[in-house]
């Protein structure tokens, strides 16, 4: 249950390790002394401004430059041929693809990237934009994912030698011939035809970057909001030819990432480009606007799954063929043997027979992405499958979908467990998950309520999914991301007075690791989190690693903290054996000091061990002076959490407006380190889930104009439209990971849309509804109360 404030209003009380603690970066971002990448002023800086291509697909004729150059206040306008001059013009994708910079010979979606303006401020460069004249030879566009491979479309990637058609890339896993002997058998198939629509992380801070390039240090600064620095400095390196230690990306706060902020966008790259061209720093923050239309988008699946089953509803294989939309580039982040990232985990939290998937990649003429947005790599598309697809069974048997997730989970003495797809899951226990869920809701109760309120012919419905997740990529032996190995550093300093500072290579967005990350060291050295400082974000002053999203920061670097603070207690000890003149083997750690076996008045604090690892005096032989450690962990599996939500509902048969009455959510994310701030993700997460379910998507007309470009058209939840969430929790620790933490900020996004779903789906029951897709708008329901196909 959500704990009353008081339990944590009081900073004083704050505990040495883990535990609900205010959150130490609240102090500046609640008094707006928050830095992001907006802020940031240089002297003589410039502004940018993009000139975006108004069609879906259009050669360029031709581009005339000189009316906006002799704009007022214009410092240079570039297109893609002067790019193409200086081998600038296209640049790698984070999975193996090429995307443009800028446009040359042609634009392959809207709000392609075809020009930019460099002036002495904002308006200027935008009033310039308007003075550039581009030709356009329009092209038919190809909007229909459906029809991308179809003999007669045409081919999008023309850029890429050879390429006759709009394959991106197909992918399969699981045993095929296993699996259809096991559906030839069964009693009972259920096949269902489900899209997870595109949607948009849609972050509150739209993306940005300020470059400053030195020409006399040959140095690069470039403030930008990556989710990634590390990762990102690297490419800038490659692409730009630029000697890596001559690039410093600095990270400052972040609005939210939600995934939008891992890619490289041709807006970096283009601040870039102009820094050096003009000699000035330049700054170029997108719009609302630019940030839906051509920033990373996530999802655009359409599933086709299948099910089968014996009659007393045991799950005995699953199936599934996915047409995956990548739009024109493939922009979407992934571990290179991953391209489909961790789609394979479709099998959730059942003991199958069998398992398989079949995926097409297409492109299309959209916006580039397939971004994990609050998903680690499509596992928020898989969850949704096997969630729906299951609720479509119990449907079918007339069996209650509590009932039958009870009967077919992985039972706790099977773990590790290996999946039909091949994933290890660590560990997992997940009946008390599911039995808390049900008796925090009162779950028989609500059936009855239920089954008194269908006799009136009122529309309520309760919707369950029990989910499990793969998160904090990854074991370097299979998981890389453009050949770089998914493994994070982290160092730590102890100063004389006992005072710490830990470097991160990950990146907070809003998640609290100035807080979480100290309260790791805390745990582990007994220094108050108070005197410890977390950096992160600026690759001159912290150690290499791959970056935040699919909540890997806790599973990957939250190891990494705990093993480097075990490294210096290591050191402690020994000097601490000097200090007490007594053998290392006598000394017992008590959380903050050791202390002489069977004699606790003789002990020296950690504060004190710092002090003595700085000052006068011999230490002891062989060890060196000062309190440090660093370290690179490689982490030797994924961590799986898993949860239970239920979720009730209530639609109103007269406007068929979905309202959402409660939801439940039990989180299983292992030990526990801020209870607050995982209470707080997981209400971000579950928020984010009523967007997707009932009111987020960018759809496109059949011209491949974008209708969901701002946010009056593309609509978002806010506080008025959720209810007071209820959440719960169990813990099943990581078994390989050093404080058995599992990660947890995405998990609430990954799980609540099928709960949702499942909970309309419930609702219309009456009117003989198997599935309906997303978003569940007014209308969408309207029609499926009617009989109504809905639209694609
Ligand atoms: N935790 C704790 N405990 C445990 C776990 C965890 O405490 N066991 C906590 C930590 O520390 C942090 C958080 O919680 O603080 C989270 O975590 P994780 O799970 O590890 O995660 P990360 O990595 O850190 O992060 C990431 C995530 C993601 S991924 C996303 S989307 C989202 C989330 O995060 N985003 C965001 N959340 C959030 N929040 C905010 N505020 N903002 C943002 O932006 Mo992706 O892939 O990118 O799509």
């Amino acid at each position: 249950q959500d704990a009353k404030l008081t339990e944590f209003e009081d900073n004083d009380q704050k505990p040495v390790g883990f535990g609900r603690m205010l959150r130490k970066e609240d102090a500046r971002l609640l008094r707006g002394r928050g830095r992001f990448v907006d802020d940031v002023q240089l002297p003589g800086m410039l502004h940018l401004a993009i000139l975006r291509s108004p069609f879906a697909h259009a050669n360029i004729v031709s581009i005339d430059t000189s009316a906006a150059e002799a704009s007022p206040g214009v410092k240079a306008v570039v297109t893609g041929e002067t790019l193409k001059g200086l081998g600038l013009a296209w640049m790698p994708t984070l999975s193996n693809d090429v995307q443009a910079v800028l446009a040359t010979d042609r634009v392959r979606f809207q709000g392609q990237e075809v020009a930019f303006v460099v002036a002495e401020d904002r308006y200027q460069a935008r009033d310039a934009l308007e003075l550039i004249d581009v030709e356009y030879e329009v092209l038919e566009p190809v909007v229909d994912v459906r029809k991308a491979l179809s003999p007669d479309a045409p081919v999008i990637r023309t850029d890429l030698e050879g390429k006759t058609d709009n394959h991106v890339f197909d992918w399969e896993t699981g045993d095929e011939e296993e699996t259809n002997r096991v559906f030839a058998s069964a009693d009972v198939i259920v096949k269902e035809d489900i899209v997870y629509p595109r949607v948009h992380p849609a972050p509150m801070e739209t993306c940005g970057s300020v470059a400053d390039f030195d020409p006399v240090e040959g140095k690069l600064r470039l403030w930008s909001t990556t989710q990634a620095p590390h990762a990102h400095r690297t490419l800038y390196a490659i692409v730009a030819g630029l000697p890596e230690h001559k690039i410093q990306v600095i990270a400052p706060d972040i609005g939210g990432g939600f995934g939008n902020k891992v890619p490289i966008y041709p807006g970096y790259v283009h601040s870039i480009v102009g820094s050096i061209v003009t000699g000035k720093p330049v700054k170029w923050m997108e719009d609302r606007s630019e940030n839906l239309i051509s920033t990373g988008f996530a999802r655009d699946y359409i599933m086709r799954a299948e099910i089968a089953a014996t009659r007393e509803g045991k799950i005995l294989a699953i199936r599934t063929n996915v047409l995956a939309d990548h739009g024109a580039f493939n922009g979407t982040a992934a571990p290179v043997k991953y391209p489909a990232g961790f789609f394979g985990v479709f099998t959730g939290s059942y003991d199958l027979q069998a398992a398989h998937c079949k995926m097409t990649a297409v492109y299309t003429n959209k916006a580039p992405g397939g971004v994990a947005y609050a998903c680690s790599f499509r596992i928020t598309e898989a969850v949704y499958l096997v969630e729906r697809i299951v609720d479509a069974l119990a449907y079918e048997l007339q069996i209650d979908p509590a009932e039958l997730r009870l009967k077919n989970f992985i039972q706790p003495e099977q773990f590790p467990y290996t999946t039909k797809t091949g994933w290890v899951y660590d560990s997992g226990d997940y009946e008390p998950t599911m039995r808390l869920a049900m008796e925090m809701a009162g779950y028989d109760e609500l059936r009855k309520e239920q089954a008194e309120k269908r006799a009136r012919g009122e529309l309520m419905g309760i919707g369950i999914a029990f989910f499990t997740e793969a998160v904090g990529a990854g074991p370097r032996k299979n998981m890389d991301i453009l050949g770089l190995g998914m493994a994070d550093g982290c160092e730590l300093r102890v100063h004389p007075t006992g005072k710490a500072v830990v470097r991160l290579s990950v990146k907070t967005q809003g998640q609290g690791h100035e807080t979480t990350f100290a309260q790791i060291i805390a745990e582990e050295l007994g220094i108050p989190p108070a005197d410890i400082d977390v950096l992160h974000g600026d690759t001159d002053n912290t150690p290499f690693g791959l970056g935040t999203y699919g909540s890997r920061s806790t599973p990957v670097s939250g190891a990494a903290a705990a093993l480097v603070a075990r490294k210096v207690r290591d050191k402690a000890k020994l000097i601490a054996s000097g200090m007490l003149e007594v053998s290392v083997a006598d000394l017992d750690w008590v959380k903050g000091a050791f202390q002489v076996k069977g004699d606790p008045g003789r002990s020296v604090t950690i504060q004190e061990i710092a002090f003595r690892a700085h000052g006068a005096g011999d230490l002891p032989d062989g060890v060196e002076g000062g309190l440090e450690a660093q370290i690179c962990y490689n982490p030797s599996n994924l961590t799986y959490p898993h949860g239970a939500y239920i979720c009730v509902v209530d639609i109103d048969p007269g406007t068929a407006e979905v309202k959402v009455r409660r939801f439940i959510a039990v989180d299983d994310c292992g030990t526990r380190i801020n209870p607050m701030i995982i209470e707080g993700q997981v209400h971000g997460g579950l928020t984010d889930g009523v967007g997707m379910a009932l009111m987020e998507m960018i759809s496109f007309d059949e011209d491949g104009n974008c209708l969901g470009a701002s946010l009056m058209d593309y609509l978002i939840p806010t506080a008025l439209e959720v209810p007071d969430w209820e959440t719960g929790y169990t813990v099943t620790p990581s078994p390989h990971h050093p404080i058995g933490a599992k990660g947890i900020g995405e998990s609430a996004t990954v799980g609540s849309p099928p709960a949702i779903v499942n909970a309309v789906v419930d609702a219309l029951k009456p009117f003989g509804i198997r599935h309906a897709d997303m978003p569940l708008t007014p209308s969408r329901v309207w029609d499926a109360m009617r009989g109504q196909a809905t639209p694609p």
